[in-house]
C-alpha cells in the first residue's frame, strides 16, 4: 500500500485561506498620544521604538510606537485636519482602532477576505523606504474597529516606512509582558452570532468555546461570549454581547460609554505573573479587587499549583483549571475615564481556556465598580 501520510500532511483537508503569524501591532486613537505613550512606558514598561509626526513629514497626526517583547502598541492623535482620527475620538474617547495582523501576503489576505464579504478599509498598498518594503491592507470589523494585514517583506526599519526611530532619554524598565494572548470585542444586543459568522466566513476562524448567560450571570448583570480562533491558534478573538439580567450588563455599560461596539479588553501574556503584577501595581496600574474569601476555597477548586498562594492573594490574582492545565489571570480597571478598555494579565500553565471558574468572582468585582460609577 502506498504511504499517503506525507501528502495528507502537506495538504490539509481544509486549507487555511487566511494564514496569520500573530498580532503585528495594536493601534489606539487617543486625545494626547505624547501623554498616552508616556503612561504605557511608565506603568506597563513599554520601550520607546518609533515616531511619525510633523517633524518627520506627517502633518495631520502624530504616532508614538512602543514595544515590549512581541507586543507593539501605537498611539495616534490628530494634529490638524485628520477627520478619521478626530471622529473616532469624538465618538469613543480613547480606544483601539486597529488590530493589525501579520501575514505572508497582504494582497492575498485582502482578496480572500473581501471576496467572502469583508468590507474593505484599505486596498493593498506597498510602503517603501531605504529599510525595505511593507505591504498593508485592511478590512472593517465590529464598530469602527479595523483589521489591518501587515506583510513585512525584508523590512528592517524601526517600525514601518514613514516612521523614524524614537530614542528619548526616559526609558523605564520592562515588566515582563510578552505578547497578545487574546483580544475581546463587545458587540451590540443580539449581534454576537453575526460577528461569529463574520470571523468564520470572512476570516476562516473557528468558534472554540462558548459561554451563555447561565455560565456567567451573577445576581445582577449578564453577558454571552464566544471565543473565535484562527487556524493555528495564534489569534484569538472572544466576542461578548450583553444579556438581560436584574441590572445593567457590563457589556451594555461599555456600549453606552464607547458609543458603540469596540475592543473591551486586551489580554497580555507573562511568564511570571507575580513579578509582572507586582511591578505593574507599584508603577500605578490599578487592578480589580477580589475579596480575600476567594482564596479560602480556590485550591479546593483548582487543586495544587506551583505558586505560593499568599502572593497571589496579596495581588488579587485569580486561578482557574481546565483539562490541560491551569491559568493565572488578573484584570485592570479601565485605563480611561470612561468605563471602556481594560487589560487582562494572564499566565498560562497548560490551560487553553479563559477562566470560566473565575467569572462569578470577576463579574461581582466588575459590578462593584459599575455600582460606584452609578451605572448598575
Ligand atoms: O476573555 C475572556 O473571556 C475572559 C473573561 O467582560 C471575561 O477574560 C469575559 C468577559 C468580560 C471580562 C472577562
Ligand atoms: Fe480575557
Amino acid at each position: 500500500m502506498p504511504d499517503t501520510s506525507k501528502a495528507a500532511a502537506a495538504i490539509p483537508a481544509t486549507a487555511d485561506f487566511l494564514p496569520l503569524q500573530g498580532t503585528d501591532y495594536i493601534e489606539f486613537y487617543v486625545g494626547n498620544a505624547k501623554q498616552a505613550a508616556h503612561f504605557y512606558k511608565t506603568t506597563f514598561g513599554f520601550q520607546s521604538l518609533a515616531y511619525a509626526g510633523p517633524e518627520t513629514g506627517v502633518k495631520e497626526k502624530a504616532s508614538y510606537v512602543v514595544r515590549q517583547h512581541k507586543l507593539t502598541f501605537v498611539f495616534t492623535t490628530p494634529i490638524r485636519n485628520c477627520a478619521e482620527v478626530e471622529a473616532h475620538i469624538a465618538r469613543h474617547g480613547d480606544g483601539v482602532s486597529m488590530l493589525a495582523l501579520r501575514v505572508n501576503d497582504a494582497s492575498d489576505a485582502w482578496e480572500q477576505t473581501t471576496k467572502r464579504g469583508g468590507k474593505s478599509y484599505m486596498k493593498p498598498v506597498t510602503l517603501e523606504d531605504e529599510h525595505g518594503t511593507v505591504v498593508m491592507s485592511g478590512i472593517h470589523t465590529y464598530g469602527d474597529t479595523v483589521h489591518l494585514f501587515i506583510e513585512r517583506k525584508d523590512y528592517n526599519g524601526a517600525f514601518l516606512p514613514g516612521y523614524q526611530p524614537w530614542k528619548p532619554a526616559y526609558n523605564p524598565p520592562e515588566t515582563g509582558l510578552l505578547y497578545v494572548d487574546h483580544c475581546v470585542g463587545n458587540v451590540g444586543w443580539n449581534q454576537m452570532n453575526k460577528w461569529v459568522h463574520f470571523y468564520e466566513e470572512v476570516m476562516g476562524f473557528r468558534n472554540i468555546l462558548s459561554f451563555d448567560d447561565t455560565d456567567i450571570s451573577t445576581e445582577y448583570s449578564a453577558l454571552m461570549s464566544k471565543v473565535m480562533s484562527n487556524g493555528n491558534g495564534y489569534v484569538k478573538f472572544p466576542i461578548n454581547e450583553p444579556a438581560e439580567g436584574k441590572k445593567k450588563s457590563q457589556v451594555e455599560e461599555y456600549l453606552d460609554f464607547y458609543n458603540g461596539e469596540g475592543v473591551q479588553h486586551v489580554a497580555l501574556a507573562t511568564n511570571n505573573i507575580i513579578e509582572t503584577v507586582s511591578a505593574l501595581q507599584s508603577r500605578g496600574v490599578e487592578f480589580l479587587k477580589i475579596p480575600a474569601s476567594y482564596y479560602d476555597t480556590v485550591l479546593d477548586r483548582v487543586g495544587a499549583i506551583d505558586e505560593d498562594l499568599l502572593p497571589l492573594k496579596e495581588l488579587g490574582i485569580l486561578i482557574d483549571r481546565d483539562e490541560e492545565g491551569y491559568l493565572l489571570q488578573i484584570f485592570s480597571k479601565p485605563v480611561e475615564d470612561r468605563p471602556t478598555l481594560f487589560f487582562e494579565i494572564i499566565q498560562r500553565k497548560g490551560a487553553k481556556s479563559f477562566g470560566k471558574g473565575n467569572f462569578k468572582a470577576l463579574f461581582e468585582a466588575l459590578e462593584r465598580e459599575q455600582e460606584a460609577r452609578g451605572n448598575l
